[in-house]
């Protein structure tokens, strides 16, 4: 037997894991006690790695699809296919003509996040999606306005805060997002353990609510108001205390006028909370010995996610929270990817949404593909990505992508989205290759390094996404080459001459070397468990690449305008066309058969993506709809009945599961299921296929910055 250290690529925890091999299988998957974030911690899914490995419908070989029958094809092949079919469509229809997604995935594998970034360039369009934009994008622009920096995104400081509020996120499922911080059930503990307080503001009654000290019900999509309420009793009580900000924030005088029109007693019955409850939360916050307001997904994917995210930091802020131990602090990776992005440059063409950092919204990626005129897309390239189940509309975006000319997928799986592309390139098995973190390790709570090399030979003739898209790259070179097209094809070459043509682990040796560490390549080898860099360090505003002034803005005319429409949004009793709740007893926001639709996550699914895993899908049925007991019984539904849910784009039925832990009036569904469409290739997912919730999110919803997915508070009915 043979024992290999790696990082658990499944989510962002970043788990140390051992894995045993035995006659070449895999015979275990441990914890790794030694390595420095994780301390032995694994969650139920890193079993998945084994089935992902010996996944028996994963695609090994390159597909080409002719007159709609799937061909099995050698690698030359099939990249000069999907050469031809891009080049192809980008002298037919310009550069743009051809769109890019990229999936989460792509996040965590250094092949695909530098092999993807890096044929970005050389394909050379400006009409670019990604998961982001159904995701973290309303945090990332917040960081951008406030601190300068995309990527500037600080971190709850888990191993000292002694007050822990976290909004929107469910990190004892999830296991953490945008803080990367393996067992949280133990962090949470420690915290309370200190004598220390957690707090979860949701409007379900999660597994992280279950082991905090409280919980507060919160109607979703008014994470805004709630935080302006919060604002507004900082400055009411006198609590407001810069500590280190002191004299580099802007703007702070004005917020207070901002916020003065939000009083708890203002939002109370919007937000579902009580007054006095919206004071003491504010209260508790700022006189913490330390404390940190951690808000994730639920708060992004709403339409005022930006301005909710950007509230939050605002907080953290005025109570001296930020680059301050058992805070918000920022990593110091060993290999720092900083980018302060661009917001605004341009517009979508079709509903004219600003770009951020490039890209433009996925919720919009239907629209662009169906409107015919110049700049219309015409063939899209997708790596690591499922939209078709996890974009708003996928319906729609499913007839969307089948009226596509070309369509090339970098992807192992034949899925609900790769099923309608004309070639899949699958990359070679995770286990084969060695990986190395860059983008989660930004993020990490403690700062660690750690290099997991391959745990098997790779598979004869097999490649990965630097290699794939390397071998892309130069084919679309020889074609611009041929045409003459001088530009195009001097960008694609570079970017294959000088850098799909070094080795990856070359790239990542560059990469740490010039770190703040200086670390090389050797010494991750030599430190297989990882190295640990300590816990996070003071110091983060003057590290940051963000605004030339090092200041924080907390002025901004987008943020202005997003606090007057959301004023007029309270006055007028909605949220962005979503009623709020006519002045009525409790927390119901329930009319009769409607009701608020939100997500959520389970520890033994990921996305789309895991269904197909033997240990992850066994058992009963996950893909159901939680509902109030309260609310069920007015409905006369009975637990396990299947109901009829619509939303203005579209209806599923799923059968009911009757719960306590659900706010009156919010039902919730699981997204990534909905495996019943034709022609994929994943045996036991469609067995237990589910319904898709992005069969009822609605695309024409966009958040109101950037025009993220709007994934929450989904006005539904509900009928039997
Ligand atoms: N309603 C609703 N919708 C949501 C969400 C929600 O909470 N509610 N969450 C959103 C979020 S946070 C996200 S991140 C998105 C995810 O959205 P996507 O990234 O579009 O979808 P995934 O389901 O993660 O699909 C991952 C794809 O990557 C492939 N893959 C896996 N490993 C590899 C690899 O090593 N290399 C390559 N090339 N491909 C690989 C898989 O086969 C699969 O096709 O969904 C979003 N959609
Ligand atoms: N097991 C598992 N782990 C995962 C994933 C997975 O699919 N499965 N996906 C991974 C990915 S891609 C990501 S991005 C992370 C996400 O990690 P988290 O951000 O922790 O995601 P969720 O578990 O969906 O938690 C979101 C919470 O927001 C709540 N919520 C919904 N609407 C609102 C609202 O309007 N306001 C507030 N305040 N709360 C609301 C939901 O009830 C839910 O508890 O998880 C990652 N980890
Ligand atoms: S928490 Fe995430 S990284 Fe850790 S074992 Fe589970 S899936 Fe893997
Ligand atoms: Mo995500």
């Amino acid at each position: 037997m043979t024992t290999h250290h790696r990082t658990c690529h499944l989510c962002e925890a970043n788990c140390g894991v051992l894995v045993d091999v035995e006659d070449d299988r895999i015979s275990a998957i441990r914890g790794d006690d030694n390595d420095p974030l994780s301390l032995g911690y694994i969650c139920p899914k890193a079993y998945a790695m084994k089935d992902l490995h010996e996944d028996p419908d994963r695609l090994v070989r390159p597909m080409i699809k002719r007159e709609g029958e799937w061909h099995e094809a050698a690698w030359d092949e099939a990249v000069a296919f999907a050469a031809d079919g891009i080049h192809r469509v980008q002298r037919e229809h310009g550069v743009s003509g051809m769109a890019s997604y990229l999936g989460n995935p792509s996040a965590h594998h250094l092949a695909a996040i530098l092999g993807g970034s890096t044929f970005l360039k050389a394909l050379g369009s400006k009409v670019r999606f990604s998961a982001s934009s159904v995701d973290q994008f309303p945090r990332m622009l917040a960081a951008y306005f406030i601190f300068g920096a995309q990527l500037g995104v600080p971190v709850p400081d888990l191993e000292r805060t002694e007050h822990l509020v976290i909004m929107g996120a469910n990190p004892l499922v999830s296991n953490g997002s945008l803080m990367t911080a393996p067992g949280m059930k133990r962090r949470l503990r420690e915290i309370r353990e200190r004598g220390g307080k957690v707090v979860v503001i949701d409007p379900r009654r999660t597994e992280t609510a279950k082991a905090a000290d409280e919980h507060v019900f919160l109607r979703p999509g008014t994470d805004a108001l709630l935080m302006l309420a919060i604002i507004h009793v900082l400055f009411a009580e006198g609590l407001v205390s810069l500590g280190k900000c002191e004299h580099r924030v802007d703007g702070v005088a004005r917020l207070r006028e901002q916020a003065a029109g939000f009083a708890p007693e203002l939002v109370a019955e919007a937000c579902g909370i009580d007054a006095a409850t919206i004071r003491r939360l504010a209260c508790e916050f700022a006189r913490a010995e330390s404390s940190a307001f951690y808000s994730r997904i639920g708060t992004c994917v709403q339409s005022y996610g930006t301005l909710a995210s950007y509230l939050v930091d605002v907080v953290n802020i005025l109570c001296g929270r930020i680059d301050r131990p058992g805070g918000m602090m920022f990593p110091q990776p060993a290999v720092p990817l900083s980018s302060r992005g661009h917001y605004a440059k341009w517009h979508s063409r079709v509903r004219g949404i600003p770009e951020f950092g490039g890209e433009i919204p996925a919720a919009t990626m239907a629209e662009e593909i169906e409107t015919p005129g110049q700049g219309q897309i015409h063939g899209i390239f997708t790596l690591a990505g499922n939209p078709v189940l996890s974009c708003p509309n996928g319906t729609r975006l499913d007839a969307a992508f089948a009226s596509l000319d070309f369509m090339v997928s970098v992807d192992p799986a034949l899925n609900e989205t790769t099923r309608h592309a004309d070639v899949i390139l699958p990359p070679r098995r995770t286990l084969e290759d060695g990986n190395y973190s860059a983008v989660l390790l930004q993020l990490a709570v403690r700062d660690t390094a750690k290099f997991s090399p391959a745990v098997f030979e790779p598979t004869p003739d097999s490649k990965n996404e630097w290699e794939i898209l390397g071998a892309l790259t130069a084919a679309v070179a020889e074609r611009r080459e041929r045409d003459g097209d001088e530009d195009g094809a001097k960008r694609a070459r570079t970017m294959a001459d000088t850098f799909f043509a070094k080795p990856l682990e070359e790239m990542l040796g560059a990469l740490v070397a010039a770190g703040p560490y200086g670390i090389t390549l050797q010494d991750l080898m030599d430190n297989p468990s990882g190295m640990d860099f300590g816990a996070l360090k003071e110091g983060g505003l003057d590290r940051l690449r963000g605004h030339e002034d090092k200041k924080l803005h907390l002025t901004h005319q987008e943020i202005d305008a997003e606090l007057v429409a959301l004023r007029a949004d309270l006055e007028a009793g909605e949220i962005r066309g979503v009623s709020l709740p006519a002045s009525s007893p409790g927390n119901s926001s329930s009319t009769e058969d409607g009701f608020l639709l939100i997500g959520r996550r389970q520890l033994r699914s990921n996305n789309s993506w895991m269904h197909n895993c033997p240990t992850l899908i066994k058992g009963r049925n996950r893909c159901t709809l939680l509902m109030n007991v309260a609310d069920a019984a007015r409905l006369g539904v009975s637990d396990g009945q299947n109901v009829q849910v619509r939303s203005r784009v579209g209806e599923v039925r799923v059968p009911v599961e009757i719960t306590d832990d659900m706010m009156d009036g919010v039902v919730s569904l699981p997204h990534g299921f909905g495996h019943s469409r034709p022609g994929i290739r994943a045996k036991l997912a469609a067995e237990n296929a589910g319904v898709s919730m992005n069969d009822l999110t609605d695309d024409a919803a966009l958040e109101g910055l950037m025009g993220n997915g709007v994934l929450t508070a989904v006005p539904v009915s509900v009928s039997h």
